[in-house]
């Protein structure tokens, strides 16, 4: 398993306005992924839409593009070992009330449509959505890591 594997994570809206954007970065921090990427945007209605272009015909599809680009989101870019999966089991179920608590969604949230953070969920989506998040120019190319910390 690969020490540089990076995953697209995002505070939605929702995380960003509850104040919990420090608490979550320090929890991928204290877990030993490194921060390679970190922007604050507010997504146009094409980014949201090609973001979640396989729910396009969800019932929910509108108002998770209107929710979305509502207001702030912090898109960022998290490296280290099995970072994917780990990620997705860090943020917890899809429906915060199924998200065992521990999981940032089981912790903080109630709401499906609300539920606080994305994360990639296999390595082809972290590939396609750290491409449409970001450019190359925006991301660490290099992290050096110290063989104290892990190999
Ligand atoms: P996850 O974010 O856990 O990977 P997905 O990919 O199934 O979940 O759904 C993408 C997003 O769509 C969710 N984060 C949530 O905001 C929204 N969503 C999913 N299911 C529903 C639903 N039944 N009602 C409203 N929004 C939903």
């Amino acid at each position: 398993m690969s020490n540089d594997e990076r995953t697209f994570i995002a505070i939605k809206p929702d995380g960003v306005a509850r104040g919990l954007v420090g608490e979550i970065i320090s929890r991928f921090q204290r877990k030993g992924y490194t921060l390679v990427g970190l922007k604050q945007v507010v997504p146009s209605k094409d980014l949201a839409e090609s973001h979640y272009e396989e729910h396009k015909e969800r019932p929910f599809f509108s108002g998770l593009v209107s929710f979305i680009t509502s207001g702030p989101v912090v898109a960022m870019v998290w490296e280290g070992k099995g970072s994917i999966a780990m990620a997705r089991a860090m943020i917890g179920a899809t429906n915060p009330l199924a998200s065992a608590p521990g999981t940032i969604r089981g912790d903080f949230g109630v709401d499906v449509g609300r539920n606080i953070i994305h994360g990639s969920d296999s390595a082809d989506s972290a590939k396609r959505e750290i491409a449409l998040w970001f450019k190359s120019c925006e991301l660490l190319t290099e992290v050096v890591r110290s063989s104290n910390l892990y190999v």
